[in-house]
């Protein structure tokens, strides 16, 4: 039932969150994201929307995350939370969009609009949970998200500093409590309890060492991880955390997982030990890669393929030791996956793997559909699902079957409580990655020698309107403008293991490329290419793309 006004909505924007700008903002793959300075509005009414999500939910938990991620510090963001931790469903994001964009004298009419429209019974409870990262603006915008929720009679519950995935992780066991318990405590338990339960059948071996560098980004990562590193005794887990924002230490800035994998350089202040496994996480805590520098200081990058091929393997194998063919594992990767990792995944590991388009939303979905889906995006992000019917064959075996696929499915067992399903989570990742490596007795040396990676590059070029671009194939291919894809096809034919894509970004007005082959040279030489050609038939903007100087 609508109600007949809503002149509190419109008396909370006028006198506390006014709409002081006319920029447009748009709902994007991971939510909206710009100048803090122009979001208080927009994450007031994300309040409101999250308050008519949970009563179409009838009543159920709603999440917002206030964040802006990897990037810098003035910028931050805001995300809403489906009740089982999932990104916010896709039609929403036109009634987000709107709500946004209105001014204030029709926010109250256009509210009532949406409510009509998805048929909220106003008279239902609601419940919305609001964490924020580490930004000195966020807990205004938090406060904000609260005035949102409060302005539809909602109830918000505020978890403060908390990484996006514990948030992810609150709302879904406040809605099924049989996941766990929606507060910071209760994820420790579960997910810290899994891995030194798992630990203990797994004493270290070979030539891992439970030593493991950090780079916390300066961010909420790191600091989660000062309270995660309190339980465990150094034969458990010895971590040594750096960059965890302290005076001077900007967000993001030099370090983070975004950092390392886009530049393909170590994080800042760090202390250079040649091979030591270093894990690195994004501002939020929701990426998380490897890497390692050798002896000549050269660094090499453990990513998000990396990681799927190595929690893959090691699942698969457990599933062989408990003697099932019940349960299918399936990978999903993006067009960003390094080729050689997907031609491990098939010949080697002989896994099926499918590639989808870029954002969370579209491996995820993918991902539930095998029994155990391994998702991964080569920038850090993804986790493992499990169905239900795997979690039932997985406890079945572990209470009944014969005493070595009992212990194979103990194992599992723990290592999905070890899991954050609802979205990638840098710190449960990091528990399974180093789970792995001490069940295989590996160092990183040893995990990068699984497989070789191709040479590849990404560049980015500025275009009029990124729109100009259409894809298809997973945006592997490219169906506007007419003669571009032709053209990438014509160039990437001159390498040998070549292949290059380019797609417009889902966060800033630019268009990607992406490339791979042979050589670093030949990478770096394609990725030009295309982006000439990019720029010369979608309407480039600025000074036309280089070749490398070696080219020239
Ligand atoms: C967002 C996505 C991330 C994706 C990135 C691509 C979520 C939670 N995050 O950060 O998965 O890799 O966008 O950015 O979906 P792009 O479209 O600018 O390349
Ligand atoms: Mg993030």
């Amino acid at each position: 039932m609508p109600p007949s006004s809503l002149r509190v909505v419109y008396a909370f924007a006028r006198e506390m969150h006014p709409k002081t700008t006319d920029v447009f903002i748009q709902y994007g793959t991971a939510g909206f994201r710009t100048k803090a300075i122009l979001l208080e509005h927009v994450v007031y009414r994300m309040g409101l929307l999250a308050v008519i999500r949970s009563r179409v939910k009838n009543g159920r938990t709603i999440g917002m995350m206030i964040t802006a991620s990897h990037n810098l510090e003035p910028d931050n963001g805001v995300k809403l939370v489906d009740p089982d931790g999932e990104m916010l469903e896709e039609e929403w994001e036109a009634h987000a969009t709107k709500l946004a964009n209105v001014s204030d004298n029709d926010l109250e009419a256009t509210t009532m609009e949406i409510i009509q429209e998805v048929k909220a019974d106003m008279t239902l409870k609601a419940s919305v949970f609001i964490g924020m990262d580490t930004r000195y603006t966020s807990p205004r915008l938090a406060a904000a998200a609260a005035n949102g929720v409060i302005a539809l009679k909602g109830t918000p519950k505020e978890f403060g500093i908390v990484t996006t995935p514990m948030l992810h992780f609150f709302v879904k066991c406040r809605n099924d409590n049989s996941y766990g318990t929606p507060t910071e405590e209760g994820y420790y338990e579960k997910i810290i309890g899994a891995y030194k339960n798992m630990r203990k059948s797994l004493p270290t071996k070979g030539d891992y060492s439970p030593c493991l560098y950090v780079d916390g980004a300066n961010g909420v990562g790191g600091k989660k991880l000062k309270n995660v590193k309190k339980n465990f005794d150094e034969e458990e887990l010895e971590l040594h955390l750096f960059n965890l924002g302290g005076s001077g230490e900007k967000l993001n800035l030099g370090c983070g997982a975004d950092h390392v994998k886009v530049t393909q350089t170590p994080a800042k202040g760090i202390p250079s030990t040649p091979y030591q496994r270093i894990a690195s996480l994004d501002g939020d805590g929701d990426r998380l890669v490897y890497y390692y520098t050798d002896d000549k200081d050269k660094m090499h990058l453990l990513d998000g393929d990396r990681i799927a091929t190595l929690l893959a393997s090691y699942i698969t194998e457990l599933l062989q030791r408990c003697e099932t063919t019940e349960v299918q594992l399936g990978i999903v990767q993006t067009a960003y996956a390094n080729g050689a990792s997907t031609k491990y995944i098939t010949d080697t590991l002989k896994i099926p793997v499918q590639c989808v388009k870029t954002g969370v939303k579209h491996l995820h979905s993918a991902a539930h559909k095998y029994d155990i889906g391994v998702y991964f995006e080569a920038n850090g992000h993804g986790t493992v699902l499990y169905s239900s019917k795997a979690k039932n064959v997985i406890s079945r075996i572990a209470r009944e079957g014969d005493p070595e696929p009992r212990e194979a499915a103990k194992l599992l067992s723990q290592f999905i409580e070890m899991t954050n399903e609802t979205v990638g989570d840098a710190i449960s990742d990091l528990l399974l990655v180093e789970t792995v490596l001490c069940a295989r007795g590996i160092s990183a040396l040893q995990w990068m020698q699984l497989y070789t990676d191709l040479p590849c590059r990404q560049l980015k070029v500025t275009v009029a309107d990124r729109n100009a671009i259409q894809t298809t194939d997973a945006e592997r291919q490219c169906t506007s403008p007419e003669g571009l894809q032709q053209r990438i096809n014509e160039l990437v034919a001159k390498y040998p293991s070549g292949r290059a894509f380019a797609r417009p970004s889902g966060t800033e007005d630019i268009v990607r490329v992406y490339a791979e082959a042979e050589s670093q040279l030949e990478a770096d030489t394609l990725a030009a290419e295309v982006c000439q050609a990019v720029f010369d038939l979608a309407g480039g903007v600025g000074a036309r793309p280089e070749l490398p100087a070696t080219q020239e």
